[in-house]
């Protein structure tokens, strides 16, 4: 039972000016396509085959490097379309908004602490806003294609808010200005797709 890429709920070019529509395109259909690929083609036949992408990471091998690498990648990239949207911006409400007020103290600290994450991610990865059992949350950053599902990753909690820091991701519109995409993402996060992931995974 393969994976297959997720098709996004959204036109390439529903993110402009924030995320410009060549780099979506490259990005949903070339990157994130090659990465489930490859995640497949290493699963294929093994007992890995079948079981749940969270499943899979939970337990990895982390010397496999291609489920390691393409396995992230399929995850990150997944959760990365789903908490954006042409109507994001603003801001949480309800109980998320209440989580990152008493692990940062304002939403506005919130924002400092989660760019400065992905602004500092030297070369590539990603930047991500966890959420704890019971409900605190925490923002991390990890190198590569890792996310904090894996075991050992100095990120722990389930990834609710993502932030691709890889070049691809941005050259195109901002080329080497990350600080630049990272303040343009805030505007198409949808809050609404990361309060419900808040609640089902607290
Ligand atoms: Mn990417």
């Amino acid at each position: 039972m393969a994976f297959e890429l997720p098709k996004l709920t959204y036109a390439y070019d529903a993110l402009e000016p924030h995320i410009d529509a060549r780099t979506m395109e490259i990005h949903h259909g070339k990157h994130h396509n090659g990465y489930t690929t490859n995640l497949n083609n290493a699963i294929s036949g093994s007992d890995l085959d079948g079981q749940s992408i969270e499943s899979i990471l939970e337990s990895l091998d982390m010397t496999n490097a291609a489920i390691r690498n393409n396995g992230g990648g399929f995850y990150n990239h997944s959760l990365f379309w789903n908490i954006m949207s042409p109507n994001g911006g603003g801001e949480p409400s309800g109980p998320l908004s209440k989580a990152l007020n008493n692990a940062f103290g304002s939403f506005e600290e919130f924002k400092d602490a989660f760019a400065k994450a992905a602004a500092t991610r030297f070369g590539s990865g990603w930047a991500w806003l966890c959420v704890n059992s019971g409900g605190p949350v925490e923002v991390c950053s990890t190198a590569n294609q890792d996310n904090p599902l894996m075991p050992d990753v100095g990120c722990k909690g389930f990834p609710i808010l993502g932030i691709d820091v890889w070049e691809h991701a941005y050259y195109l519109n901002y080329q080497n200005r990350r600080p630049d995409y990272i303040q343009a993402f805030f505007n198409v996060v949808d809050w609404n797709m990361v309060s419900k992931l808040y609640e089902e995974n607290k």
